[in-house]
């Protein structure tokens, strides 16, 4: 027949349009948009009738870490991925994501020089167990080495088709310099990849925390108190200057403050090519929920460290949900970090017995959970920095932007979808319902007779014992996740399998294309660089 599968009554959101339109798909792909088809079209295809509900192009996800281990950070504090690609793939396609894009860590260790060894080892975490969803990855590199950047940028971007880095500001062990950021900032240039930034001063972060050691306020909720705000508006305000500099495009990663969100959009304002991202983190959580089990120093609170941190209160996040509206937000990702809990790599890791005896390393290997539990609670610097929320980022979306008015539908899917999609050389592949596009659809329930539940971790597919939204009300949830014509999740099942998802060569940024020829300003830049 002529389509394979049909979605009727819907109203189709893309991040231009919301229109009641049916949708019929062939071979995986879109094929046609149309207010209805006949009766010979229809055929024998399977039907699916969205009942006046949105249907959106899947959501992609461009910040998931998975298969991170000890060694491989995230960030060398200890830290140790919960998920893997099979679980954590399952806990996006049950979230509405169809597309995820994940790390492939470089380390300082001599054996981590070469990136591509870096990406083959992802690669081979990702093949060994498959995946629900499309996936690709961003690689993170540590050092600038320049034999390795000349021989071995040009074939990431040919051969594995990884067209974005991400270069952090902050952790002794993966922060750069500002020359050894330059450095990578103009390989990557010379490569059309995007450079992604995790900006923090990591020197304000390490002398706030030695103070606050001092003082004996170790708690989880210091954590934040150690990152204020004014630590990610120096980073991001040094890194616009350095992009500046080398008129190099950047995306702020996980950007979690009000004061760093203007610096973006001033310089969006002056025209230059600063992207940023945001995360569900910081429109849900405050420095409030830093300290709300139990006692203020109750080490349950680790639950909520993630770096940067939640903003102080809720003004901040009404400034950032206005810049998701105003477009000072290019993209809105997870930030999927899943470590555990309870668990001896978890959370639990950072309770000392003696906080002079903190050393700088990881809790060694087979270190019983008896044994850090008894301990008090101790230094929030070994807390592994970051939060799982792979499967909740398009419902919080949804019931804190979407339903309240605080974004439109079009916005959402630009943010969620259409945007990141383009970023990162997806488009229109991914992020389109455009005829040819990937069949990829996240379809959810009709408003009018959902009715609204309050989550708790055992609704979530991810392999993480907590969710830092435990409790919260959502008023909606994907009833259909469908990746390439086929129905991966589908009334609260998963109906897809571990090896539905492929491997995503991607292209390059579609933001450059086009890209304003502003003159530029010779007094801001070495324009005789290029
Ligand atoms: N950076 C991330 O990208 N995720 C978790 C924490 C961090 O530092
Ligand atoms: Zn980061
Ligand atoms: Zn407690
Ligand atoms: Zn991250």
């Amino acid at each position: 027949s002529k389509f394979d599968l049909i979605v009727i009554n819907g109203v189709i959101v893309t991040a231009t349009d919301v229109i009641p339109c049916c949708i019929g798909i062939k071979d995986g792909k879109i094929h046609t948009l149309a207010p209805a088809f006949t009766s010979e079209e229809v055929g024998d295809a399977r039907i699916i009738d969205a009942e006046g509900a949105y249907v959106m192009p899947g959501g992609v996800d461009a910040h998931v870490h998975l298969c991170q281990d000890l060694k491989t950070g995230p960030h060398g504090l200890g830290g140790e991925c919960a998920d893997n690609f099979e679980t954590g793939s399952r806990s996006a396609a049950a979230g509405g994501t169809t597309t995820m894009i994940t790390f492939a860590t470089q380390t300082r260790d001599e054996s981590d020089r070469s990136l591509i060894k870096v990406v083959e080892a992802y690669n081979a975490r990702a093949e060994a167990t498959g995946s629900y969803i499309d996936y690709g990855f961003h690689i993170i590199i540590v050092r600038n080495d320049e034999d390795v950047l000349k021989v071995e940028l040009p074939a990431l971007v040919k051969d594995w088709g990884i067209t974005s880095c991400k270069l952090f500001m902050t952790y002794e062990s993966q922060r750069l310099t500002d020359s050894q950021l330059l450095d990578v900032m103009l390989a990557s240039q010379k490569n059309d990849i995007t450079t992604m930034i995790h900006a923090e001063n990591g020197d304000m972060i390490q002398w706030l925390t030695e103070k606050l050691e001092d003082k004996g306020m170790v708690a989880p909720y210091y954590h934040a108190l150690s990152r204020p705000p004014i630590v990610e508006m120096e980073a991001t305000n040094r890194a616009i200057a350095l992009a500046g500099l080398i008129q190099n495009p950047v995306l702020f990663v996980h950007i979690g403050s009000a004061i760093a969100a203007t610096n973006v959009r001033n310089a969006q304002t002056q025209g230059m090519p600063i992207y940023a991202e945001t995360c569900p983190q910081y429109l849900n959580l405050t420095y409030d929920d830093l300290q709300r089990f139990h006692s203020p120093t109750c080490f349950e609170n680790s639950k909520h460290v993630c770096s940067p941190p939640p903003p102080p209160g809720t003004s901040d996040q009404d400034e950032l949900y206005l810049g998701l509206l105003n477009g000072t937000f290019t993209i809105f990702s997870s930030d999927h970090c899943p470590f555990r809990y309870d668990s001896p790599h978890g959370k639990l890791t950072g309770v000392l017995e003696d906080p002079s005896s903190m050393k700088d390393e990881a809790p060694c290997e087979g270190e019983a959970l008896q044994d850090l539990v008894k301990r008090k609670p101790g230094s929030f610097r070994f807390i592994p920095n970051g939060i799982p929320g792979v499967e909740t980022r398009l419902p919080l979306l949804f019931s804190g932007g979407l339903a309240t008015g605080r974004i439109t539908a079009q916005k959402f899917v630009e943010l969620t979808s259409t945007n990141p999609a383009k970023l990162y050389g997806l488009y229109p592949k991914k992020g389109a319902l455009m005829p040819g596009s990937d069949a990829d659809l996240v379809i959810w329930h009709p408003q009018k007779t959902f009715k609204s539940f309050r989550l708790i971790n055992s609704m979530l597919h991810h392999n993480v014992d907590y969710t830092p939204y435990e409790g919260k009300e959502f008023v909606n949830w994907p009833r259909y996740t469908i990746l390439r014509g086929k129905v991966i999740w589908a009334e609260g099942e998963l109906t897809g399998k571990a090896y539905d998802g492929e491997y995503l060569k991607r292209g390059p940024s579609y933001f450059g294309k086009g890209a304003s020829k502003r003159p530029i300003d010779s007094r801001k830049t070495a324009t005789w660089l290029h």
